[in-house]
């Protein structure tokens, strides 16, 4: 077989004594073995690579990624364009539901979902973490998982994937949808926040207490965006009534990682025209 190493120096193999056991195998079992070999220490040097678009669901990854520059090594950023466009063949191949974000990490795994992907992110590289974003007690871990929850289920989240089927926060942005589906899903969206509310942390700063946790980096880009196209539609501000969240929002938008991700989204969503047709064909 052609392209067989002829000695331990071109060999893949981490070691010689896997060379010379090596040497014994059939040329086609030998390539095989090399062959995985080049993979994974491929692999091991490559980057994770994250595809997103600047809007609220890949905004807690951006978020994550920017409150830890070691990550810069670790992790490159991509959009639709790099995977045949929005919602193609090519990208659905990565995330059947042709939502963004996905990930294609680094050890072959391919992953969607956000909260999915910032905790393989927080799970992997632990070591060189400067704000894991992990709550100090059980009880703010656990808070943060519930509004994480309640956010990812309830907010951002649509969960079926068929035409005519549409998450909370696209009142502000789905023309398709029903008037009556629209009132519906705007009082719910109300109620998602209001619930929040109740369990938000009581003196913050952060939203389950003096730690940042996936909690502020789930809400953060939700409220930024939802207060960007609010005003504009049939929402107004979507934290409006709800003193805690106005004022950890106001914590979070003093700190420049957070800031600059919430100018991307709002230069992002400025140019639509949606939300300003659905508060005009609402209020017929
Ligand atoms: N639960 C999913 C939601 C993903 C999602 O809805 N992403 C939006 C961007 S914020 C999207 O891709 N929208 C494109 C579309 O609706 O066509 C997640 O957290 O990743």
């Amino acid at each position: 077989m052609s392209g067989l190493p002829t000695s331990f120096i071109d060999s893949a193999l981490a070691s010689r004594v896997e060379y010379e056991a090596s040497l014994k195998l059939p040329d086609a079992e030998r390539g095989a073995l090399e062959a995985r070999a080049r993979a994974k220490s491929a692999a091991a040097t490559a980057k994770d690579v994250v595809i997103v678009i600047p809007t609220n669901n890949p905004g807690k990854i951006l978020l994550f990624a920017e409150l830890n520059p070691a990550l810069k090594d670790k992790v490159d950023f991509k959009g639709p364009g790099d995977f045949g466009g929005f919602a193609s063949a090519e990208y659905k191949k990565i995330n059947p539901q042709g939502l963004y974000p996905a990930c294609l990490c680094s050890d072959g795994l391919q992953l969607f979902e956000s909260t999915v992907i910032v905790k393989y992110l927080q799970d992997k590289y632990t070591a060189i973490l400067t704000e894991p974003c992990e709550g100090k007690t059980l009880e703010a871990r656990t808070i943060s998982n519930l509004i994480v929850q309640l956010h990812d289920q309830y907010i951002s989240g649509v969960n079926c994937t068929q035409a005519g089927f549409f998450s909370n926060q696209s009142i502000c942005y789905k023309p398709e949808m029903s008037k009556t589906e629209r009132a519906a899903r705007l009082a719910d969206l109300k109620k998602q926040f209001g619930t929040i509310e109740g369990y938000l942390h009581a003196s913050g700063p952060w939203a389950t207490g003096d730690a940042l946790t996936l909690a502020d980096i789930s809400l953060y880009p939700t409220v930024a965006i939802l207060k960007a196209l609010g005003p504009r539609t049939i929402l107004g501000d979507p934290i409006s009534g709800c003193p805690k969240l106005e004022k950890w929002f106001a914590h979070c938008d003093a700190k420049p990682a957070f800031h600059s991700l919430s100018e991307k989204m709002s230069a992002f969503v400025k140019p639509w025209p949606m939300p300003e047709a659905i508060k005009a064909a609402f209020s017929k």
